[in-house]
């Protein structure tokens, strides 16, 4: 049933048939998180060091009211270029089907898909969390996470957000988290958060080894594994601060919030930090991208 509603794009479909590695891709980071045309030529960037790393790439996004499991060049192409790709979300994704939207997927609607489509790694840059301010926005990646087993790659959660706030509710519904080479969460452009994670992992099999034993205690949360940015793309932390500081008065000055927030607010950094965010995140994403693949291939089909 479920399968009929997925959009398998061949490859990916004969690669998970097969028990070749697969790595799922989010597309918000490509529709809504980064400036054109970066957005399009990272995308495209991201699926090649997956194949480069001996996976099969798999970006995710609905068109025309399909989930599709891997999207074609075009599809990337619009997603990247046109301007009424929505941000779809897990809430959005009933909507879109019934409706046939285009859009792109979040983290967590990218893992709901992907898990569906039976595949156990997922790369991302940063995933979504508890944001600051007194409103408890709090985004659905965390609650997705915590109902998805699969091993989710990203560089922690974004700075923007409130990070002991969100390393809290990950430790409360059960999230193990992993550093990759790193005893700290990283804070998304910066190596270190000053927040621990669970355990470290010094290589893709030790992850691929922590996994096996989620799964044969049939745990039901994902396995969130860290990776810092690469050092020379690292952003001194006085820089972050003042341009997070202007960014997030900027958001409340023009009342930004719900799904315009995150978006906003990574757009107005890159503006204000002179482009230095926005390569830390690109830098990121290809890290990550490459990451993710190497586990993939150390997990076992
Ligand atoms: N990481 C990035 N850039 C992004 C995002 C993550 O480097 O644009 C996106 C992800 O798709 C994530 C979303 O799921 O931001 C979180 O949005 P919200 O806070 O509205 O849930
Ligand atoms: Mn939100």
């Amino acid at each position: 049933m479920m399968r009929e509603l997925l959009n398998i794009d061949p490859v990916v479909a004969e690669a998970l048939e097969t028990g070749r590695a697969v790595v799922a891709l989010e597309s918000t980071v490509i529709a809504h998180g980064l400036p054109r045309p970066i957005n399009l030529e990272t995308a495209r960037r991201l699926e090649q060091i997956v194949r480069e790393s001996g996976a099969v790439p798999a970006t995710i996004a609905i068109i025309d009211g399909k989930l599709c499991v891997g999207v074609g060049d075009d599809q990337l192409r619009t997603l990247a270029e046109e301007s009424g790709v929505r941000k779809i979300s897990t809430r959005d994704i009933p909507v879109a089907v019934a409706q046939h939207y285009t859009g792109a997927t979040t983290v967590a609607a990218t893992i709901w898909i992907a898990h569906r489509a039976g595949i156990k790694v997922f790369a991302t840059g940063g995933i979504g969390g508890v944001h600051r301010g007194s409103l408890p926005d709090v985004s659905a990646d965390l609650p997705e996470l915590a109902r998805t087993p699969m091993i989710v790659v990203c560089s922690g959660a974004k700075i923007v957000l409130d990070l002991p706030a969100t390393r809290e509710w990950l430790e409360t519904h059960a999230v193990t988290v992993v550093g990759y080479e790193c005893d700290e969460m990283p804070a998304f452009y910066s190596r270190t958060s000053g927040l621990p994670v669970d355990a470290r992992a010094g290589s893709a099999r030790e992850i691929a080894e922590i996994f096996y034993a989620q799964q044969a205690l049939q745990i039901s949360s994902a396995l969130l594994v860290t990776v810092p940015v690469p050092e020379a793309f690292e952003v001194a932390a006085e820089e972050l601060n003042t341009v997070l500081d202007n960014a997030l008065e900027a958001a409340a000055q023009n009342q930004i919030s719900g799904r315009d927030l995150t978006p906003f607010l990574l757009s107005r950094m890159a503006q204000q930090s002179g482009g230095a965010t926005l390569r830390a995140n690109v830098a990121l994403l290809e890290n990550n991208a490459r990451v993710a693949a190497e586990i993939a291939t150390s997990v076992e089909k």
